[in-house]
């Protein structure tokens, strides 16, 4: 018996523990382990059926996906082979019960379908979450599910990758029984109620899987659905034509296409890409020179100053999250505004299901106002949300090191400013921080942690920790100009309007980057958020531009003549009043007028090179952050494009993206666009230096992100 899973007995019950911590992945020997633990029960006279449950916080979350990297990297050579192992447990002649808590997700739940029933704590999650990774079940899942749950449902479960509450899951027929209290004792009870009745075995059934009369119509609608929710996108279709397999072959027959199709999306770039981005994000919080035991400091209130749009948003995570907030701003007509928006986005999340009504009023009592600083006395953190100007930002920051107790985390939501320079307001510059979220704070994942010069360790190390409690992706950054984020984000919309200046037409340049994968257009984008915001940022650091760099224009015209964007219902586009977007033919016009008077040559523009343009200045100046230290790792600047500017998980990240199309092609197309569009396509020397030494961003490693030069 392997010592990843044991077996010990409750009289007549063997009880099959897996304990292979943290989360009960399917590693090597695992899966053996747990099929030599059902033969023995099977042998023991004594014993009249098994219980299967996981050790720690959770069940199975799934086959191991280390061993996937190895397998596609070619460090491992045998197969994973986890499906005929899954035989031997349904074949078992006594009943095999599995017990689920914490998560069952993959492979998990896979194991769990070839068990003979299933009991699960009301909350534990169930889920194929495989198309997450770019993949499919490879363990009979696609196989197993529909005739559990039926056709229908198998494809949402499978195509989305959301897992289900345990409690909704035995509704529809996943789990036999939701067990409250102990659930080792009443997976046990349970084995012996079914203990010596005729075994059902999941394969052996066909009563939900319909006909192909029935099934042709949902397999249609899925594959549009799915054409169109995930473009390009390669397994959420290989899942479908994998359900689809259940239903026209025997099962054995079922498993081998599941196989073919697994394979297929397992060794493709995109599932690459994504194991990536899965690794990378668990990365994130792994800091040089913070060790994981660094104390943190106790955050169980929070103040905000500011109840605008980022303010409102920050109070809401806050309040999800279960913190009491204090949320302050100047006059009590701007904080009702405030409330009424928080107020308006918990009704849309109750109208979308996401949230009960009782779950907000839950919430919305964690949220009080103030209009006063002397109310901030007892808040184990403040986080400003006021607008974005330095002189503003310091007065705020000299009235909170008044009010704020002693050991108080003190921190900005600035996007752009500098946050020693905050910091230097204050008389406790190790406690401030930059906690940068993102719009809408309550719905984007991304949260960048900006590491000042003087911010102490366990304030930085709280923040990470908080991160995660505020169901963020929190990644440590240095204190530059726009952190990491932005200061990518400047080039790559500046790039945009050269190519409109060039030629392209706006929706041209949207369209190579959503027809490649970007959730939207960088001039979409800039409609979304504002024009007057970069044009502002533009005006501010014009000054520190390279001596004789080319400065767009044709945005600046729209923001001076009050296209602001969709709040203008006037930018690049021009919008309705549900903001849906649509072509504004006063901008080919005006467009033609301006760039006939800059006299810049026009051309046709091909997607390839718009494509290009975009993303590889996004890594040119990924390389830069990345050398200067502003970044711990080239997976932090993937986990940040990925969570918070729309890059397609699918490719990875930027700096992931070019690993994969090989920095030696980049550098070249780089040094090309430095030759023709001039200095600010000078290549970064670390990119030069990684691809004239054939390394990738993927294994550069750095020390810890750095404060300000
Ligand atoms: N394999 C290997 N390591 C894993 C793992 C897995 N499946 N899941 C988590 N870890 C590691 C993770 O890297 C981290 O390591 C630590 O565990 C804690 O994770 C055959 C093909 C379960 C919801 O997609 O979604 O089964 O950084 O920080 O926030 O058909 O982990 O500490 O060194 O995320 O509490 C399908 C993946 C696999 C689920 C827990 N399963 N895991 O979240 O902890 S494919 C999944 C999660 C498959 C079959 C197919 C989450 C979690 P370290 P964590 P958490």
């Amino acid at each position: 018996m392997s010592d990843l899973v044991r077996v010990t007995k409750e009289q007549d019950i063997a009880v099959i523990t897996i304990d292979n911590p943290p989360v009960n992945a399917l590693s090597p020997g695992v899966p053996e382990g747990i099929v030599a633990a059902v033969e023995q029960a099977e042998k023991d006279p004594s014993v009249k059926a098994s219980v299967l449950i996981g050790a720690g916080k959770t069940f199975v979350a799934g086959a191991d996906i280390k061993e996937f990297v190895k397998l596609t990297s070619g460090t491992r050579g045998d197969d994973i082979g986890i499906l005929p192992l899954l035989l031997k447990v349904e074949d078992s002649r006594k009943p095999v019960v599995v017990a689920i808590h914490g998560n069952a997700l993959g492979g998990g739940l896979e194991v769990a379908q070839a068990c003979h029933y299933r009991v699960a704590t009301p909350d534990a999650k169930v889920g194929q979450p495989e198309v997450n990774l770019g993949i499919i079940p490879g363990a009979g899942g696609t196989q197993r599910l529909p005739r559990l749950i039926g056709v229908e449902r198998a494809i949402e479960m499978c195509t989305v990758g959301k897992p289900v509450r345990a409690a909704e899951a035995a509704q529809f027929g996943l789990i036999d029984r939701a067990i409250e209290g102990d659930l080792l004792a009443g997976a046990v009870a349970f084995a012996r109620e079914v203990a010596g009745k005729p075994i059902p075995k999941t394969r052996e059934r066909s009563d939900k899987l319909g006909t192909p009369e029935q099934n042709a119509p949902i397999f249609a609608a899925a594959r549009d659905n799915a054409r169109k929710k995930f473009r390009n996108q390669i397994c959420q279709l290989a899942a479908i034509d994998a359900i689809e397999a259940a239903t026209k072959m025997p099962f054995e027959k079922g498993c081998d296409e599941e196989r073919r199709l697994f394979d297929k999306c397992l060794y493709s770039d995109q599932s690459k890409a994504q194991i990536h981005i899965f690794f990378a994000e668990r990365e994130v919080p792994k800091i040089p020179d913070i060790p994981k035991e660094t104390p943190t400091i106790p955050v169980n209130s929070i103040a905000i100053v500011g109840a605008g749009t980022m303010g409102g948003g920050i109070a809401m995570v806050c309040a999800n999250a279960g913190i009491p907030v204090l949320l302050k701003d100047t006059d009590q007509t701007a904080l009702d505004r405030g409330i009424g928006t928080i107020q308006k986005n918990y009704a849309m999340s109750v109208k979308r299901g996401r949230f009960t009504q009782e779950y907000v009023d839950q919430r919305m009592k964690l949220i009080k106002t103030t209009l006063n600083y002397e109310d901030f006395g007892g808040a184990d953190m403040v986080i400003e949300a006021v607008f974005e100007t330095m002189p503003l930002k310091k007065q705020v920051f000299a009235d909170l090191d008044r009010v704020c107790k002693k050991g108080a985390i003190i921190s900005s939501n600035t996007s752009t400013l500098n946050i020693d320079e905050i910091a230097a307001t204050t008389s406790r510059p190790e406690a401030v921080i930059g906690m940068h979220f993102f719009s809408p704070a309550n719905v984007m994942r991304l949260l960048e942690i900006v590491r000042g010069r003087k911010t102490a360790k366990d304030v930085i190390a709280t923040c990470m920790h908080l991160s995660k409690k505020l169901g963020k992706v929190g990644v440590l950054v240095g204190n530059c100009r726009g952190f990491v984020g932005n200061r990518m984000f400047l080039p790559y919309i500046r790039e945009a309007q050269f190519l409109v200046e060039e030629g392209a037409a706006p929706e041209a340049v949207d369209k190579a980057l959503t027809d490649w994968g970007m959730a939207m257009g960088p001039l979409a984008v800039g409609d979304l958020g504002g024009l007057d915001v970069a044009y502002r940022i533009r005006k501010e650091y014009r000054h520190l531009e390279k001596p004789g760099a080319r400065q767009p224009f044709v945005e600046d015209r729209l923001v001076e003549m009050g296209r602001l964007g969709q709040k203008t219902a006037a930018g690049w586009y021009k919008y309705d009043a549900d903001r849906r977007a649509s072509s504004d033919p006063e901008i080919p016009a005006l467009l033609q007028k301006w760039i006939e008077e800059s006299r810049i040559p026009q051309r046709q523009i091909p997607a390839e090179e718009i494509v290009d343009r975009e993303v590889y200045s996004l890594v040119n100046e990924g390389a830069r952050i990345l050398e200067e230290g502003y970044a711990l790792r080239a997976g932090d600047i993937d986990t940040i494009y990925v969570n918070g500017y729309g890059f397609p998980a699918y490719r990875g990240g930027p700096m992931w993206y070019a690993d994969t199309v090989g920095l030696k092609k980049v550098y070249e197309r780089v040094k090309q666009f430095h030759q023709q569009h001039g200095v600010l396509w000078e290549p970064a020397p670390l990119l030069k230096e990684l691809a004239e030494s054939g390394k990738t961003f993927a294994n550069f490693q750095r020390v810890a992100a750095q404060a300000t030069d």
